[in-house]
């Protein structure tokens, strides 16, 4: 399964997960491959004989097809070489990425595809690296074959608009063609509504003429203006579907892409968010992809859990720290109207880290991937970059300015805003559009929660590129051992975080600049060994529920705060 619905009904397209591949680790130090079945998706670590391997691995099945046909896999941790019948056919970066690979004319039989994977660290890894998450091994998402015709559809774009006369949806996507020869057609744009009545009673679009040269590709676009549709909000998530259709010259169905959205619109006015003019009031959680019986290889109903814990918190929305997230748990919040703050890929670079020559091509590719695959999403109203990095030096600034300009070239409709822990020297306010901070008072430093908070705000006001702009709280939050319990309620122990929680969401929920908060962090997360030092268990425990979404004792008072707090 790779999304939460069917995305082709024309193109024929076969799971390549949840199954067993062949597995082999590749050790370079000599010693003993470990050779046996795996699962994918998944992750080695959760496999006892591979659990604290680092290093290459090789992942191997066959499949019978022939003819044109592409591989999408939507995330292999975090390199991945991959071959067909012993020839290299894609090669890429990054866990949370999906990509794929388009080869023509094979021979219709058995073919055997094969997967290097690499998650060991290195200076060609700029962004997986030793860190306070863990970098799993493995081809952690779904993976699919699929056939195709002549031509097909590489991508469609569906942007909501709202004007005076009510709501219209421009589509955009591009076709191309994988033969040397003319391909001529057509494209229709068929937009459904959540209740699969179709609003537009003739496919609409049916006029755009397809004329591809032989290799060519062409973008086609199309408005339709849609009539008493349902807006998406959190309270009322309303979607709809949007299905490109090709057609050849004798009107045959040549390939189809079908992908679901909805009708909301995101703007910044002044110090407030406002999604269809109603103004957002944020109560979040950042959230890893983690857990001790799948690493980052979570399932759908394990991703629905978390919602639903978080639902029962009182939360509104998730931020995807700190990388993108699985398109099913999107879907998921899409379903459910969960807000979702998505960001590329990066933690606590410092500048020499940011200076790696890998690092802005990575950075790059990553933010490309990321709005490519997940720009249709309506839970996702703001992207988000480089987490806690040098946001504070000109070096810095030059990268966040090129990623922030890159974001806005491929998404003029959501703002962009990073999470900043440079305080008082940040120099990057006034290159986004929400400014957002990670504070820790009452646990990395003794300071009281509002004293603190109050601080931060009015230097932004007075002193920074980010005056009245809306601002985030975009971490806040406690270490907590699950079932370390204290009469003293020292640090570590779940009463201290209850309290220090109680006094950090309470100081910024009733600070009348905010725009809302995300707590560090939902659940317990495994953290790279050589974070031992500061992290009992090599675990983040900042979690509200532990690694097995075990309530602490917090998780009362979150939902209490939460839900009471205006
Ligand atoms: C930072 C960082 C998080 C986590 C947190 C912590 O704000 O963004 O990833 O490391 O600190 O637990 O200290």
């Amino acid at each position: 399964m790779l999304r939460m619905f069917e995305t082709h009904r024309v193109r024929k397209q076969t799971e390549l997960s949840y199954c067993l591949w062949d597995f082999s680790t590749l050790p370079r130090d000599g010693a003993e491959p470990v050779k046996k079945k795996m699962a994918v998706p998944g992750c080695w670590q959760n496999d006892p004989e591979t659990r604290i391997y680092r290093g290459r691995a090789c992942y191997e099945r066959t499949f019978y097809a022939g003819g044109n046909l592409r591989l999408e896999f939507k995330g292999i941790s975090h390199t991945a070489q991959v071959y067909l019948d012993g020839e290299e056919i894609a090669f890429h970066y990054n866990a949370y990425t999906p990509f794929s690979a388009v080869i023509k004319d094979v021979p219709e039989k058995e073919h055997r595809l094969k997967v290097i994977v690499d998650n060991s660290f290195g200076p060609r890894s700029a962004l997986h690296v030793e860190n306070d998450y863990q970098s799993y091994g493995g081809i952690t998402r779904g993976a699919a074959l699929e056939e195709l015709g002549r031509a097909y559809i590489t991508s469609l774009h569906v942007t909501p608009k709202k004007t005076e006369k009510g709501w219209s949806a421009l589509l955009e996507a591009e076709v191309a063609n994988l033969t040397e020869q003319p391909f001529a057609g057509k494209l229709c744009f068929v937009l459904r509504g959540a209740d699969s009545q179709s609003m537009t009673p003739e496919p609409i679009g049916a006029g755009c003429g397809v004329s591809l040269t032989g290799g060519g590709t062409q973008k086609i676009r199309a408005e339709i203006v849609c009539p008493n549709v349902k807006e998406w909000n959190p309270d009322t998530p309303w979607l709809y579907t949007a299905t490109a259709l090709l057609e050849d010259e004798s009107g045959k169905a040549e390939d189809d892409l079908i992908d679901r959205f909805g009708f909301r619109e995101v703007r910044v006015e002044g110090k407030d968010i406002l999604m269809n003019g109603q103004k957002l009031r944020i109560k979040g959680f950042c959230r890893h992809e983690d857990h001790p019986q799948f690493g980052c290889a979570l399932p759908p109903q394990a991703m629905w859990q978390d919602l639903l814990q978080m639902r029962e918190l009182g939360a509104n929305s998730v931020r995807t720290s700190h990388y993108p997230n699985d398109e099913i748990f999107l879907d998921l919040c899409d379903e459910t109207g969960m807000l979702v703050w998505e960001e590329s890929h990066a933690r606590g670079l410092s500048e020499e880290a940011m200076r790696n020559p890998n690092f802005e091509r990575q950075c790059e590719d990553c933010i490309r991937e990321m709005i490519q695959a997940h720009y249709n999403h309506p839970s996702i109203y703001i992207w988000g970059i480089l987490n806690e990095c040098a946001s504070h030096t000109e070096y810095g600034k030059s990268c966040y300015e090129a990623q922030l300009s890159l974001i806005r070239s491929l998404d003029k409709t959501r703002p962009r805003s990073f999470a900043s822990c440079q305080f008082k020297r940040d120099l990057c306010f006034g290159l986004v559009d929400v400014v957002s901070y990670n504070i820790y008072p009452l646990w990395y430093y003794d300071t009281p929660a509002d004293e603190f908070l109050a601080d931060m705000y009015d230097w932004i006001q007075e002193s920074s590129e980010g005056a009245g702009k809306p601002f985030l709280i975009t971490e806040v939050g406690a270490g907590a051992i699950y079932g370390y319990r204290t009469p003293e309620k020292v640090k570590w122990s779940e009463e201290y975080q209850a309290q220090a929680i109680e006094k950090q969401l309470t100081a910024i929920l009733s600070h009348g600049g905010t725009s809302g908060v995300y707590l560090w962090q939902f659940c317990d997360c495994r953290v790279c060994d050589s974070w031992f030092s500061t992290r009992p268990r090599t675990m983040n425990n900042k979690g509200i529920v532990d690694e097995y979404r075990r309530p602490k004792l917090s998780f009362e008072t979150v939902k209490r705060i939460y839900r009471e707090m205006p």
